[in-house]
């Protein structure tokens, strides 16, 4: 008699336990289980980018565009027009939309704690990709992904100090800067200088922004040529203003690449085929392929994930005969 109670009761029990488990997953579990984890729960990223100005920028929004597709990231993408008003716009539209993370990069360094204390007061973790910002208050964002722009100007320096070794004469140097403001301008002027004034042969003699655009690049190079009569080197701070000047100097009868010596940075296509081509001397590379690490780095700051403060990309520098090797294989 016990042992068919017992028997009973542990039939019931299971019977309970079963049900409990089935509940939502039996039967109608696809249609439980889909919509609650199916594409709701997807991952909402605002991005501002700085414009369309540049080679370089054309392949970051197609990496950061096509990173987003790979990683299932619904992305809200807007161009900024190289304006720093629109940006902060972009970012408080966001903040509205309650997306769940924050990218971009900030056309120039200043100016930008306001509305980022709104998005942290409104719990949108941010992240910087490309240019840093100046702020104080580093909670502000909680990472920022791009190169080291310093490093940069110093290896364009380098290359500089390498190639005039042998020499005692004065060596005149015109400077074609990016966006006034912009970190990438501020640095790659700072690395630069700090390498080239080690020795009084380096004379800058000419420092101006080109707007990082190959319109403003030979524009400001006309200027250049017009008011200085020996020029030696051109340090560009990017590809497209290099390749503007380029036809500022074939337009005065002069040979790019030999009357006067260019140094770039960027490696983008065009670029790299001047190089090619003899018409650039030396390119450091700065690489705009940021996408697949910045939706990894979203997703893990959604989840609330500790990442590390800065992260670094990698790069090279191209010597002529280095860009007609590395060209067809070029990405961008
Ligand atoms: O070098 C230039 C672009 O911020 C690193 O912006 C970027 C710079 C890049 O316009 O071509």
């Amino acid at each position: 008699m016990l042992k068919r109670i017992s028997a009973l009761i542990l039939a019931g029990v299971t019977a309970l336990t079963m049900a409990g488990c089935s509940g939502g997953g039996d039967g109608d579990s696809s249609a439980s289980g889909g919509s609650a984890g199916g594409g709701d729960d997807k991952i909402v990223m605002g991005f501002s980018q700085v414009g369309a100005e540049s080679g370089w920028r054309t392949a970051n929004t197609k990496s950061v565009q096509e990173s987003a597709k790979e990683a299932g990231i619904d992305l809200k993408f807007s161009d900024a027009q190289q304006k720093q008003e629109n940006q902060i716009k972009a970012i408080r539209s966001y903040i509205q939309q309650k997306v769940d993370v924050i990218a971009f990069s900030p056309v120039v360094e200043s100016g930008w704690d306001t509305v980022l204390k709104e998005a942290q007061n409104a719990k949108i973790p941010v992240i910087l990709t490309d240019r840093a910002v100046d702020s104080k208050d580093t909670s502000l964002y909680k990472t920022f992904l791009g190169s080291d722009f310093v490093e940069e100007g110093k290896k364009a320096g380098q290359w500089l100090v390498d190639e005039y070794k042998d020499s005692k004469d004065t060596v005149n140097i015109v400077e074609l800067q990016g966006t006034t403001g912009s970190a990438p301008a501020n640095d790659r002027k700072a690395g630069f200088s700090e390498i080239i004034s080690a020795d009084p042969k380096f004379k800058v003699i000419a420092s101006q922004s080109g707007d990082f655009t190959r319109a403003k690049g030979k524009e400001v190079m006309e200027a250049f040529l017009k008011s200085n009569p020996k020029i030696d080197v051109l340090y560009a701070h990017n590809d497209d203003m290099g390749l503007g000047a380029i036809e500022a100097i074939e337009g005065a009868g002069k040979v790019p690449g030999k009357d006067i010596k260019i140094i770039t940075v960027d490696a983008v296509h065009d670029g790299m085929q001047a190089l090619a081509d003899g018409k650039i001397n030396y390119i450091v590379e700065c690489s705009p392929l940021l996408g697949p690490q910045l939706m990894d780095l979203a997703k893990k700051v959604v989840k609330g994930e500790q990442v590390p403060p800065r992260v670094v990309t990698e790069e090279t520098t191209f010597t002529q005969e280095q860009a007609k090797e590395a060209l067809p294989n070029r990405k961008y």
